[in-house]
């Protein structure tokens, strides 16, 4: 029978909003320096979230008339900046985990089970949001960290979730994606994992059908009940997502 034994876990939205106040902002403050007059309201960062990767982002806003043709050296060179601006807003601890988040990865890691992130986001930007938001001892904790260009294709692409996996020597079935977003559960999906979404306010309306459990957030028992908007297997009392629930999901 199928056991958890990996988590996979993804950055943007699911360890931390960091979309609105985080990558946005660090695009605003690298194209004003840039002298470029482009600006991503937050209405506009939203639909620009269905491609995922920044460089790839300001790629496909220049495809649509929004920013201004130019090489892709200079959108690398705009990104480098972003990247750069991003870490400052990290260190200054302006993003706080999501409800639930430190619970679970503390629960996991004690249990002894393999903890990985499978990400999008530039490695820097990661190691930014773990230093500041999560701790340095979560370097060592997280058993592997996959993100940015280190695959090919981003998500909704398997990719990073098949190399995290490989890198790990863990098979499908016992291993467990934490996702935020469409493309996400996607990218979980194609890679043969089940899934458990905490939307966000990016992600609310995005299609989730079949995810295993699809909530609004991980939650604490000290708080009030967590939404829950798809519970596949269900499972029972989900006032807050629980180590013990994601091991009932996988060996469902
Ligand atoms: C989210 C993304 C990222 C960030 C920006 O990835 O799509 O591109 O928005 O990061 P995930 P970069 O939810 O998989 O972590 O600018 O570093 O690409
Ligand atoms: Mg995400």
């Amino acid at each position: 029978m199928a056991e958890l034994q990996c988590i996979l876990w993804d950055v943007d939205g699911t360890l931390a909003d960091t979309e609105r106040d985080g990558h946005r902002v660090a695009f605003n403050m690298a194209f004003e320096e840039a002298g470029m007059a482009r600006r991503w309201d937050v209405e506009t960062y939203g639909e620009l979230l269905k491609v995922t990767g920044g460089k790839e982002r300001m790629l496909f806003d220049i495809e649509r008339g929004g920013m201004p043709e130019i090489p892709y050296a200079t959108i690398a060179a705009l990104h480098a900046r972003k990247t750069i601006h991003y870490q400052a807003l990290i260190a200054e601890g302006l993003i706080p985990l999501r409800a639930g988040v430190l619970r679970l990865l503390e629960d996991a890691y004690a249990a002894g089970i393999t903890l990985g992130v499978s990400t999008t986001t530039t490695p820097s930007a990661l190691d930014a949001l773990i230093e500041h938001s999560l701790g340095k001892e979560w370097f060592d904790r997280f058993a592997v960290l996959a993100a940015g260009d280190i695959v090919p294709n981003k998500k909704p692409a398997p990719d990073i979730y098949t190399y995290a996996m490989e890198q790990l020597g863990v098979q499908a079935e016992n291993t467990l994606a934490l996702e935020d977003s469409g493309n996400g559960w996607l990218s979980a999906q194609a890679a043969g994992l089940k899934c458990v979404v905490t939307i966000n306010d990016y992600t609310a309306n995005q299609d989730f059908k079949g995810a295993d459990l699809v909530v609004s957030e991980f939650g604490e028992a000290n708080r009030d009940a967590i939404d829950v908007l798809a519970n596949k297997q269900n499972l029972k009392d989900v006032h807050h997502v629980t180590l013990a629930h994601l091991q009932a999901i996988v060996k469902a």
